[in-house]
C-alpha cells in the first residue's frame, strides 16, 4: 500500500534536535531568559525565527526586527559549531537498515527538514546521496504544521500522499503529516507526538516501520 516514506531529520535521523536545544539554551542563558526542554519541545519542527519568538515570549523586553534577526543568526552560529562534529557514527540507531530495507523494496524515500542547514548535516552523515529527494527551507513558503513540504517531498518522490508515510518528532510535523494525508509515524518523546497514528519509541527496530508496508 505505502510507496513513499519521508523521513524529518532533526530528531528523526541524527539528534540535532538536541544541539538546536543547546543553541537555543545558550542564548536564552546570555539573555537572562527562562528556557528548558519543556519549552524546547515546542520548538522543535518550527523555524528559526518562530522559535525565538516563541523563547522571547518569556522575557518583558521588546526587541526590534534587527534585533531578533541578530539573535536569530547568533543562535545559529551556536548550532553551526555545533554541527561541525557530526559524523556518519552520528545516524540514529536502525536509521541506516532501514534505508537499505526499503531501497530493496523499491520504496522511494525523502527527507522534509524545514532546517537551513538540512544539507550540511546530511553531507556530514555520509547520508546527501541517500535519499531520492530532499525538501528543506529553500523549497517551501509555509512551515510545518503548513502540510506543504510534505506534500512537496511526496511530489517529488512522485507518489500520491495517500500511499506515503511520515515520520516526525514534533508536533508541528505530525499535524503537517496528518494534513497532508498521509499515514504519521512518530518518534521521540510520546507526549509531544500524540497527534501520530502511529507511536514509536525510535526506528532501531526496522520492522516496526517495515511491516506497516
Ligand atoms: P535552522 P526539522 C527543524 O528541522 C528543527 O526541528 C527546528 O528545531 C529548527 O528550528 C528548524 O529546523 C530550523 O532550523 O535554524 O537550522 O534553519 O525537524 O524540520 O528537520
Ligand atoms: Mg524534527
Amino acid at each position: 500500500k505505502y510507496k513513499g516514506i519521508i523521513f524529518d531529520l532533526d530528531g528523526v535521523i541524527t539528534d540535532t534536535a538536541e544541539y538546536h536545544y543547546l543553541a537555543w539554551k545558550k542564548l536564552a542563558d546570555e539573555l537572562n531568559i527562562y528556557f528548558d526542554r519543556k519549552i524546547n519541545e515546542n520548538l522543535k519542527g518550527v523555524s528559526r525565527l518562530e522559535s525565538l519568538e516563541i523563547i522571547l515570549k518569556n522575557s518583558d523586553k521588546v526587541f526590534s526586527d534587527e534585533e531578533k534577526h541578530y539573535l536569530a543568526d547568533k543562535k545559529n552560529d551556536y548550532y553551526k559549531e555545533m554541527i561541525k562534529k557530526i559524523t556518519p557514527q552520528d545516524i540514529l540507531p536502525g536509521v541506516c537498515d532501514l534505508i537499505n530495507n526499503l531501497k530493496e523494496r523499491e520504496i522511494k524515500i525523502a527527507v522534509a527538514s524545514v532546517s537551513k542547514n538540512a544539507k550540511t548535516v546530511l553531507d556530514n552523515l555520509g547520508l546527501l546521496d541517500s535519499f531520492d529527494y530532499i525538501v528543506d527551507a529553500e523549497k517551501i513558503k509555509n512551515g510545518k504544521p503548513d502540510p506543504e513540504i510534505f506534500l512537496n517531498a511526496a511530489d517529488g518522490i512522485k507518489v500520491e500522499p495517500c500511499c506515503c508515510i511520515g515520520i516526525e518528532d514534533s508536533k508541528a510535523g505530525i499535524e503537517a503529516i496528518n494534513r497532508a494525508g498521509m499515514l504519521s509515524v512518530g518518534v521521540g518523546n510520546p507526549e509531544t507526538v500524540e497527534e501520530a497514528d502511529i507511536i514509536l519509541k525510535d526506528l532501531s527496530n526496522p520492522s516496526d516501520l517495515l511491516n506497516l508496508i
